[in-house]
């Protein structure tokens, strides 16, 4: 039983992401995370409380990015990545995924959408004042609810 179980595990894995998309994420975590962390002294990457809605759990990650940005020549300064994951803790998908950033002065911004990243969704936001923002992530997944998960993160 415990081998067939393992098989159904690895069948719908397979089924819910595909390998391009694996690989696509494997390299932004690199990128972004993993390897600069060990690197730079101070951190470049914050893992937010992760948040349960009805059977959904929503985690999130805060890279600042801001050097690369720059050097771009873009305004940006951090890229926000929220996960999804079922009870089972299979990633996955969302229809719709949007974000609505609170500043630290209380302002609330419009909705910007997230755009699937492999195993994230993921944004690339300015937060230019240091404080406590506030991000309250919009969704809607394949059984038409709608939930709100709300992650909150001091940047200086
Ligand atoms: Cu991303």
């Amino acid at each position: 039983m415990l081998k067939r179980s393992l098989v159904n595990v690895a069948l719908s894995l397979a089924l819910t992401v595909s390998w391009p998309l694996m690989a696509a994420a494997a390299d932004h975590t690199g990128m972004a995370g993993t390897v600069e962390r060990t690197k730079v002294p101070h951190k470049k990457t914050s893992s937010l409380d992760a948040q349960t809605v009805d059977g959904i759990k929503a985690s999130a990650q805060l890279n600042d990015v801001r050097e690369a940005m720059a050097k771009a020549g873009k305004e940006e300064t951090h890229h926000l990545l929220v996960f999804f994951t079922n009870q089972a803790g299979a990633a996955i998908k969302s229809d719709v995924v949007a974000v609505k950033v609170t500043s630290p002065d209380g302002i609330e911004g419009q909705a910007l959408p997230l755009h699937g990243m492999g195993l994230h969704y993921g944004v690339d936001l300015k937060l230019a004042q240091p404080g406590t923002y506030q991000f309250a992530v919009g969704t809607q997944f394949s059984d038409g609810k709608k939930r709100q998960f709300v992650f909150s993160t001091a940047v200086k």
